[in-house]
């Protein structure tokens, strides 16, 4: 098929104005993000609530509802090509699992990894809580591959157990790795809660984390600026998964869209919504469901995803006989 390809850029080039021709073969500007369907990810979003709704109505931590969603999630980045792995652990009397999926390809000393918790509270379906950070994970490890993207650096994805209870599977995961091992990685963004229906565009400030951690943050707000929206720094502290990796010294970021927190006037001008109403009014409840997300914010968060991985693994700079309308 490439070959085709090839041959029509040299017929259609050769019907280019000599200029374009006699440019020098200089790559362009790295390849830039694709926008990810929002349909997609919600497709992923109907899945995860399905098999909450088949498995007494969660899909927490020991519960049938997490093995589930996690076998849904591996048995997709299978059949994309991914190196997966499913790490097992116990807690509180019940075996968690974590999906860790590696894109194969890039530099093995340079690992780029981006992750989210996949359980969710026993009480509900968890579809913001973080479904909308799984199925957004997901569907732009998906679009890696169909890309087959050749990205400078290691693609890596986490998808983490047990982290309503405590951090569990991502601290067990970083507790797993040599210092070596953590060393190779060179950044964790993590994304928990990105379709909260009041939602706000919380990017995680680099203040207090590990050195390399601002250049996250700047990619992950230059991602929403490019969309005109204006973000604001957050502090998750230890409520979250990039928690462990922090504490290990490895730089990370995230986004976050907002969970029991009410969302100020002046926020509610910059971001719409509703001024003096949670971002999330279903957090941690059985009303979590897939009627509990704002379409636009998961949209805007998960191109984010899209934008930063692309930006920080390096994206292959576009050769420019590869395609008729290169900027030169
Ligand atoms: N840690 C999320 C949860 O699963 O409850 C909520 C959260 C995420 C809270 C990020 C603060 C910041
Ligand atoms: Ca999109
Ligand atoms: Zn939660």
């Amino acid at each position: 098929m490439k070959r085709l390809r090839h041959a029509l850029v040299l017929v259609a080039a050769s019907a280019l104005p000599i200029a374009v021709l006699s440019a020098p073969a200089t790559a362009a500007p790295a390849l830039a993000a694709p926008d990810i369907p929002v349909a997609n990810v919600q497709a992923h979003l109907t899945a995860l609530q399905n098999i909450a709704t088949a498995n007494g109505g969660n899909r927490a931590h020991g519960r049938a509802g997490y093995k589930a969603s996690i076998d849904y999630v591996k048995g997709k980045l299978d059949a994309a090509g991914y190196q997966t792995q499913l790490h097992t652990f116990s807690y509180n009397g019940a075996t968690g699992y974590n999906l860790i999926a590696d894109w194969p390809g890039g530099d093995p000393n340079q690992v780029i990894m981006a992750g989210g918790h996949l359980d969710s509270v026993t009480v509900g379906p968890g579809i913001n809580d973080n479904g909308s950070g799984s199925a957004g994970l997901l569907e732009v490890a998906l679009t890696v591959a169909k890309q087959n993207l050749q990205p400078q650096k290691h693609l890596r994805f986490g998808w983490w157990g047990a982290e309503e209870l405590g951090l569990i599977g991502s601290t067990r995961y970083v507790n797993s790795l040599t210092t070596a091992q953590r060393s190779l990685i060179k950044a964790y963004v993590n994304f928990d809660m990105t379709g909260s229906p009041n939602p706000a565009y919380f990017v995680y400030s680099s203040s207090g984390q590990p050195t390399g951690s601002s250049a996250i943050e700047n990619t992950l707000k230059a991602g929403f600026q490019a969309k005109g929206v204006a973000t604001e720094p957050t502090n998750v502290g230890g409520r979250s998964d990039h928690a462990a990796f922090a504490r290990a010294g490895i730089p990370i970021g995230g986004t976050f869209s907002g969970a029991e927190g009410i969302k100020t006037s002046a926020q509610a001008q910059k971001w719409g919504g509703t001024a003096g109403q949670a971002y999330d009014r279903c957090y941690h409840r059985s009303c979590d469901t897939t009627s509990n997300i704002s379409v636009t914010s998961l949209d805007r968060h998960t191109d984010v995803i899209a934008h930063t991985l692309w930006s920080l693994s390096g994206a292959p700079a576009r050769a420019a006989l590869d395609c008729v309308r290169c900027p030169i």
